[in-house]
């Protein structure tokens, strides 16, 4: 099997590509990459005998059109991911979320190759902070900032095109990730890294958002899942049962890091902040029998960790443009 993986040399694709090779060796892996601030070669160095890295956007179409003609199937990772830097200019994510999707679609129609697009739980809007009610297969989409309506217009694209012009193509919609290579723009890794580089950690507004963790390599799992047994034309729901307020993962933080409970700031908070996301898995664990392997999020924390402080090289060269990007916001 010939699988190109868009986004590979991102947080979950970097993830993805590392699994795939240990767990499908048969799979030849090509990586197409813009290699924007999110992407990183060196996340693909200890692969980079076993993979093929193409540098290129996904909207140039002659490139894609290339590579998807010589593929068995598509998994599409590649986006601006990062919902700060969408308030702040969203152009980049008009480019790589809508018409960038759109050209992947034009060319696994014209090739006749199979897609997985790998969407957000984030086209869901948010939930209020009391209450039971989770994001299904079937909530109707509410995207309240401009990376998640350009998410949201990209699984909509995909439906088009499955539905008019037969592409074979599965979504899934994952909640919050964690684990190893996360750029330090993110929560978890942005808090690691102030504490080890003598920063205070950061919260913003009153910390009481709750995210659904899950771990980087569970939502990977399930990827692959869907590539090989989703029935084309669905969506499925990717989640862990593993909410928990902003305040209470940053405590946990500083825990493990030896750290007073107290020891962060508040800050401003970001705009239109989205309350609350979770996810309802029943579908993927009841028809594919998906199910995570990392259920417990404090050891899952600790190996995160763990990995931040032995690798200081891959994030150390990033650390001070993200944190004077932050201050310019007062974040
Ligand atoms: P990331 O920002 O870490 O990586 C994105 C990768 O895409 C980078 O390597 C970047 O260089 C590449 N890229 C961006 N624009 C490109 C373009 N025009 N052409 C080619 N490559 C381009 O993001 P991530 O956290 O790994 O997220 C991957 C996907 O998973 C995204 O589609 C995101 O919406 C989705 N997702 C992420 C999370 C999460 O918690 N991080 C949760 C659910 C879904
Ligand atoms: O310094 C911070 N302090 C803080 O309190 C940062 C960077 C974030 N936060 C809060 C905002 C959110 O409530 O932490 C929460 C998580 O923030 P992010 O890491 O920016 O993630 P989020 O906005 O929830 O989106 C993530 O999950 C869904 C990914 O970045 C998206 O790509 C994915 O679609």
């Amino acid at each position: 099997m010939r699988l190109l993986v868009t986004g590979g040399a991102g947080f979950i694709g970097t993830n993805f590509v590392h699994s795939t090779l240990s767990q499908h060796p048969e799979v030849a892996v090509t990586v197409l990459d813009a290699l924007t601030y999110a992407g990183s070669r060196e996340s693909l160095a200890p692969v980079a005998d076993d993979i093929r890295l193409v540098e290129g956007d996904i909207a140039d179409a002659a490139v894609v059109g290339s590579l998807v003609a010589e593929s068995d199937a598509v998994v599409h990772f590649a986006a601006e991911s990062h919902v700060d830097n969408a308030l702040n200019d969203p152009e980049p994510f008009l480019h790589s979320n809508v018409v960038g999707t759109f050209t992947i679609l034009e060319a696994v129609r014209r090739h006749g190759v199979r897609l997985h697009h790998v969407s957000t739980d984030e086209v869901y809007g948010d939930l209020p902070l009391d209450g039971a009610q989770r994001f299904t297969e079937t909530t109707p989409y509410n995207p309240s900032s401009p990376y998640s309506s350009t998410k949201a217009a990209s699984d909509m694209l995909v439906r088009a095109w499955t539905r008019s012009y037969g592409v074979a193509a599965t979504i899934s919609n994952c909640s919050n990730n964690y684990g190893p290579y996360q750029h330090v723009e993110k929560f978890i890794p942005r808090q690691i890294t102030n504490v080890l580089t003598g920063r205070r950690p950061k919260l913003y507004g009153r910390g009481v958002n709750v995210r659904d963790w899950i771990h980087v390599d569970d939502h990977n799992a399930a990827v692959w899942r869907i590539l090989a047994d989703g029935q084309v034309g669905r969506t499925y729901l990717i989640g862990a049962d593993s909410e928990r307020s902003n305040i209470t993962v940053l405590q946990d933080i500083l825990r493990l890091m030896g750290r007073d409970a107290d020891d962060f700031e508040h800050v401003t908070d970001r705009s239109g902040h989205d309350l609350r996301y979770a996810i309802d898995p029943t579908v993927l664990r009841d028809e594919l029998g998906w199910r995570p392997q990392h259920t417990d999020f404090e050891s899952g924390l600790r190996a995160t960790i763990e990995w931040y402080k032995n690798n200081e090289s891959w994030w150390a060269p990033l650390k001070d443009a993200v944190e004077s990007r932050y201050e310019e916001r007062g974040q």
